[in-house]
C-alpha cells in the first residue's frame, strides 16, 4: 500500500512550513523535490539551447529535452511521439488550435460546441472564433447538479457540428465528464473533439487512443511540474495538414526570400527557444505519479473526497455544489458558507494556514448558472491527508465564528 504521508515529505514546501494545509491544487501543486532538482541539474551542470548546437552539452540537454516528449507519450497513450506538442500550457495548448486547425476549418455557418462547465480557456478561444468566422457557438448544460450527460452534448450536435470541446474534469465541480462517448457522438457527426484535461491529468488515467479525441491539452504545472510547460496532443495526421502558429527558429525547413517551409510535426509548432528547464523538469513528475500509479491515487483522493464532503456536511449554513459522490468528482469540491462571502471565507481560513480558492475559478458561465457569485474551492493533490480535510473544517468553523 501506498504511504501517501511518506509522499509529502518529498515535497519541500511541507518541510519549511510545517503547519501548511495546501488544498489549492486545482489553480497548480507543490513541487517535490526531483522537480526542483532536475532544473537545478540543468543550470549547474549542462544547460545549454537545445536542437542547435553540435557540442556536448546542446546535445545532452537535447536528448534530455526530447526523453520527455517520450514519456509524455506513454503517459497518455499517444500512438506516435510526434503527437506530443510542447506549449506553455494548457491555455497557449488551446489557442493554439483555434488559431491554427480553426482558422483554416472552420467557416461561417459551422457550429462548434462547448459545455458550460469549461474554465475560460477552453470557452473564449472557441467563442471568439465563432465570431471572426460567423459560426455558431452552443452550449451543451450541465443537470443541476453540475453533471454532464452525454444527451446533453448529443442534443446540440448536427451534421453541422465541426467540432467539440470538452473538459474532462471541471475545475470547479470536479466533475468527470463521459469524454469518451463525446467524443464517440461528436465523430458520428463528422466533428473534431478536443478534451481539456488540465484537471485530470493528476488524477485519473488519460489514454487518447482510448478516448480516441483528436487533442487533448493539459500543464504541467497541476500535475507537479513546473510552471511554464504545457501539452497538446493531436493526431499526427491532422497535425500533419495544419498550418503553423508561431514562425520563427527551429520550426523551418527551407526560407529564401520568396517562401518559406516547415519543420515535420512537432518542430513546425515549437517555434522560438522552448522552455528547456520546465519541459526536462516535467519528467521527474510524470515519473512520480507513474510510481504511485494512478490506481493508487484514485483511491487515495477518493477516500479524501468523502471523508471531505461528510466533515464538511456537518458543518450547519453550507452549500456544497457538484454531485456528493466521489465516483462522480474528481480533485476538488465546491462549497460556500452560508452566511459568509466566500473571500472572507477564504481569508479568514488562510489566518489558519489554510489554503483554499475562492472566486469565479475562470468559469463565469459555470458560477452564474450556480447563482453564485462565487464559491470556495477546496482541491486535493497527492500529498493531503485526513488530517488536512480536519484542519479545513476547523478554519471553517472559525469562520462561522468570525460571522456570528
Ligand atoms: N485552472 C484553477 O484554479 P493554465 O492556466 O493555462 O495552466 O490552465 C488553464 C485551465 C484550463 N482548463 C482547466 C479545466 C483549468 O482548470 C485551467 C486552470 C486553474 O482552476 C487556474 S484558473
Amino acid at each position: 500500500m501506498t504511504d501517501f504521508s511518506a509522499i509529502k515529505k518529498r515535497f519541500p514546501i511541507f518541510t519549511n512550513q510545517p503547519n501548511l494545509v495546501f488544498l489549492d491544487n486545482g489553480a497548480s501543486t507543490q513541487k517535490p523535490q526531483a522537480v526542483i532538482d532536475a532544473i537545478t541539474e540543468l543550470y549547474t551542470k549542462y544547460y545549454a539551447n537545445v536542437h542547435r548546437g553540435i557540442y556536448k552539452n546542446s546535445e545532452r540537454a537535447t536528448d534530455m529535452f526530447e526523453a520527455v516528449r517520450g514519456k509524455v507519450q506513454k503517459l497518455i497513450g499517444a500512438a506516435h511521439e510526434q503527437e506530443i506538442i510542447f506549449t506553455k500550457g494548457t491555455t497557449e495548448s488551446l489557442n493554439t488550435i483555434a488559431y491554427t486547425w480553426g482558422e483554416r476549418n472552420i467557416q461561417a455557418g459551422d457550429e462548434i460546441v462547448v459545455s458550460l462547465l469549461e474554465h475560460h480557456a477552453n470557452f473564449i478561444p472557441w467563442q471568439q472564433l465563432c465570431q471572426r468566422k460567423g459560426a455558431t457557438f452552443k452550449i451543451a448544460m450541465p443537470e443541476k447538479d453540475g453533471t454532464l450527460s452525454v444527451e446533453a452534448v448529443k442534443k446540440q450536435l448536427t451534421p453541422k457540428t465541426k467540432l467539440v470541446a470538452i473538459t474532462h474534469v471541471s475545475n470547479v465541480l470536479g466533475v468527470i465528464t463521459p469524454v469518451r462517448a463525446i467524443t464517440a457522438a461528436a465523430h458520428k457527426v463528422g466533428a473534431k473533439v478536443v478534451v481539456d484535461a488540465a484537471q485530470s491529468i493528476a488524477h485519473l488515467p488519460v489514454n487518447v487512443q482510448d478516448i480516441d479525441c483528436d487533442f487533448l491539452v493539459f500543464s504541467g504545472h497541476k500535475m507537479y511540474g513546473p510552471t511554464g510547460v504545457g501539452i497538446l496532443y493531436g493526431k499526427r495526421e491532422l497535425l500533419e495538414n495544419m498550418e503553423p502558429f508561431m514562425f520563427g527558429g527551429n520550426m523551418i525547413n527551407e526560407v529564401t526570400i520568396e517562401r518559406s517551409t516547415w519543420a515535420p510535426v512537432p518542430e513546425k509548432f515549437e517555434g522560438g527557444t522552448p522552455a528547456i528547464a520546465e519541459v526536462i523538469a516535467l519528467a521527474p513528475a510524470i515519473d512520480l505519479l507513474q510510481e504511485v500509479g494512478f490506481d493508487a491515487i484514485r483511491a487515495h483522493e477518493k477516500e479524501l473526497l468523502t471523508y471531505a464532503l461528510q466533515q464538511l456536511a456537518t458543518l450547519p449554513d453550507i452549500t456544497i455544489y457538484g454531485p456528493q459522490d466521489a465516483d462522480k468528482i474528481s480533485g476538488v469540491i465546491s462549497f460556500n458558507l452560508d452566511t459568509v462571502h466566500p473571500h472572507d471565507t477564504g481569508t479568514l481560513v488562510d489566518e489558519k494556514d489554510v489554503a483554499i480558492r475562492v472566486g469565479h475559478h475562470c468559469a463565469q458561465p459555470l458560477t452564474n448558472f450556480l447563482g453564485v457569485i462565487g464559491t470556495c474551492r477546496a482541491s486535493f493533490a497527492i500529498y493531503n491527508t485526513k488530517a488536512d480535510v480536519d484542519r479545513l473544517i476547523n478554519a471553517l468553523k472559525h469562520a462561522q465564528k468570525v460571522f456570528k
